[in-house]
């Protein structure tokens, strides 16, 4: 059994004020933080929620150059678009503060002079990059270059967003600055150094030793760390935006924006309460950090060892942390702009928000990456959230309505089939908290939607409808045990779905409920009078869908322009025209298709030629299916000699278009031609 603490810190990553929040934030970080806080407060814990906008930091000034403005405009602007719209979702924060307050300001200086003055750093000269022509150094996403790791071009000083790779910019190969396009040169300047090496004992016992039950991808990143051996991280740089470091002879000297940002954590919780130092000191309280797969050695390993040094604040209990969420195939982009938005989705489906909030923990990458999709989305909607919740509970109030003007009926005696549902919900509860509390939100939400998913059995299976007509004592009890379920739902669902569980209440015109009393079967008492019903949830139809489909399009069509003009393969050496010319290129119409058994890729198509009818196996089973295949016309080398693949023979070769992430497009006549007509 899990240690009892007295009370629970919960931060969630604090999002930086460059761009608004998209849906892998959500569902990577801030919609598991929320469900984790909202059950601890329904079951009276003593919990604080707090987060922010993570201010400082150079993706920030880039973007400020980028559009000629101060940095801090950009950080009012995004602070306010992030905040309001989490408050829309029903984001329930004690507190979203931000790292430019004040509080913050003061709370980073001290700590970084505590340690300071304590000899916990290392000043070390260095030689770093310089632009010499935008006269500063050139840290982190300063810098460009290409990926010593992958060889992607764009790689920034700090990472490489293609793989992954964490890089400092000594490692970048071609380097050349962000900010105006120079060479830089190199020119020494000192910074403070936090010695992770020294911390790498205390790190090993506390995480490997001490806790083996974080997430496995999060005590699986840490294990990679520490086995890679720790290194001396620099906590400062020559920026012009951060809180200046607090000592002698350090002009032009900013904190690093990872030194101060989780202290922020810190200052939220002072902000919010006088009592703030018993939920960062008293071990007695359960500190939990919800974070993004990027963000584990910053929140495991280098806070830890900020907080070791400190010796006043306790540590985390937990790090969960999720994968990432893709969107319809591809990586999730904020410099791209390839993303779902936040308060775009609050404009586009107002009243909706729940169904984003059900939907990406439903399909939440709790465990690997995931794929968010539009029609999943809808599916999801129509199928779980009409269906059954929507479905049951409708049914429950209205019926009531209709059989005793919304008096609730009294529970006669118990049938077998009662007996059976009544057993099979107490089961929920304990696998419902379980699941929460080993941050299994995915589990947990199928949990809560089983009162739903069995109550909608219950009535289906006891048809009050027809046994009305011959036993209406019979249907009391039915629909007081239906009413019972809906109530249990409003409990269940709270922490995933705010809205609905205040809907449903509404509806049946009662408060709140404590955690505890999910699963009781006198929560609506004989007599009550419900109100009116309204339909909990709506379709959503396929012209909604599509529009957003419509706007991702549009989206990827910029991408991948821009990334075909950032790597254009280089043209190739000339070709005599005579060469070309021997080529045949035959529009072919494919007139069967299938796959190629025991083989990923192959699929063998049978396309008339004009000239024959002929096989060609091609390797492009990942991209199409033999069904869209036939009846497409294509363009086919024909005179290409044949091969032997898997056993069959091929003879020509189908021509495509292969986009910048390897992805192949059908190439097809602007209006149907005549198989065999020649390409040239
Ligand atoms: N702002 C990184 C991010 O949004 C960062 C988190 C800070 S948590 C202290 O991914
Ligand atoms: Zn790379």
């Amino acid at each position: 059994m899990d240690k009892q603490f007295k009370r629970y810190l919960v931060t969630s990553a604090l999002p930086y004020a460059n761009g608004p929040v998209h849906i892998g934030h959500l569902a990577g970080v801030y919609v598991p933080s929320d469900i984790y806080v909202r059950y601890l407060r329904l079951k009276g814990r003593d919990v604080l929620s707090v987060c922010g906008s993570d201010e400082h930091g150079v993706p920030i000034t880039l973007k400020a150059r980028k559009e000629g403005v101060t940095p801090q405009d950009i950080v009012d602007r995004y602070h306010e678009i992030i905040k309001s719209s989490f408050e829309r979702l029903g984001m329930s924060f004690d507190i979203y503060s931000r790292t430019t307050s004040p509080m913050h300001n003061v709370t980073a200086s001290d700590f970084f002079r505590k340690l300071y003055d304590e000899g916990k750093f290392i000043e070390k000269s260095s030689m770093q990059y310089y632009d010499q022509e935008a006269q500063t150094f050139l840290a982190d996403r300063y810098i460009v270059g290409t990926c010593p790791k992958c060889g992607a071009e764009g790689a920034y000083g700090d990472q490489c967003e293609k793989c992954g790779s964490t890089l400092s910019p000594d490692e970048l190969l071609d380097p050349h600055s962000a900010v105006s396009g120079s060479v830089p040169v190199k020119r020494e300047t000192k910074h403070w150094y936090l010695p992770l090496d020294q911390y790498e004992a205390f790190l090993r016992e506390w995480i490997l030793e001490g806790h083996k039950e974080w997430k496995s991808n999060v005590y699986g990143q840490c294990k990679s760390w520490l086995d890679g051996g720790l290194q001396p991280r620099a906590v400062s740089r020559d920026l012009d935006w951060g809180i200046p470091v607090p000592v002698e002879g350090a002009d032009g000297k900013v904190l690093y924006v990872w030194f101060d940002a989780p202290i922020g954590y810190i200052s939220a919780t002072k902000e919010l309460t006088p009592d703030w130092e018993k939920y960062w000191k008293d071990p007695e309280t359960k500190l939990v950090h919800f974070i993004g797969k990027d963000n584990i050695v910053f929140h495991c390993i280098v806070f830890p060892s900020m907080l070791k040094a400190h010796g006043d604040y306790i540590l985390p209990e937990n790090v969960p942390a999720n994968e990432f969420l893709n969107l319809e195939g591809r990586k999730i982009s904020t410099s791209k702009n390839y993303a779902v938005w936040l308060h775009e989705y609050l404009e586009d489906f107002p009243g909706k928000e729940d169904v984003l909030r059900y939907v990406l923990c439903a399909n939440a990458p709790e465990t690997k990456d995931n794929d968010f999709t539009w029609k999943d989305f809808q599916n999801r909607n129509n199928n779980e959230l009409v269906a059954v919740l929507g479905n049951f509970v409708n049914r429950a109030l209205v019926l009531t309505q209709k059989y005793y003007e919304g008096r609730v009926p009294a529970c006669g005696e118990l049938s077998d089939f009662d007996r059976e549902t009544i057993a099979e919900l107490s089961e929920i509860k304990p696998r419902l908290e379980a699941a929460i509390e080993s941050y299994r939100f995915r589990e947990a939400l199928k949990e809560a939607m089983n009162y739903a998913r069995i109550g909608n059995k219950y009535l289906a299976d006891s048809e009050p409808w027809k046994v009305v007509k011959t036993d209406p004592a019979r249907v009391e009890t039915i629909l007081n045990i239906a009413l019972q379920i809906t109530a249990d739902i409003a409990v269940a669902v709270e922490p995933f779905m705010p809205f609905t569980s205040a809907k449903i209440l509404r509806m049946l015109n009662i408060g709140k409920f404590d955690w505890e009393r999910l699963g009781a079967l006198d929560l609506v008492p004989a007599g009550h009078v419900i109100a009116q019903p309204e339909l909990l949830f709506e379709k959503i139809d396929d012209a909604a869908i599509d529009k957003q489909l419509d706007k991702l399009q549009k989206a990827t069509e910029a991408l991948l322009a821009a990334e075909a003009a950032q790597h254009i393969e280089p043209q190739k050496d000339s070709v005599s025209f005579d060469d070309f010319s021997r080529m045949d290129i035959r529009i072919s119409t494919v007139l069967a298709a299938e796959r190629v058994p025991k083989t990923k890729k192959l699929l063998k198509l049978t396309v008339d030629t004009g000239i024959d009818t002929r096989e060609i196996v091609s390797g492009i089973a990942e991209y199409f299916t033999p069904e869209e295949l036939v009846g497409k016309q294509v363009p086919v080398l024909v005179n290409l000699e044949p091969r032997d693949l898997k056993g069959i023979t091929s003879r020509g070769m189908i021509l495509m278009a292969e986009d910048a992430d390897g992805k192949l497009r059908l190439l097809q006549p602007g209006e149907k031609v005549a198989s065999g007509s020649i390409v040239g």
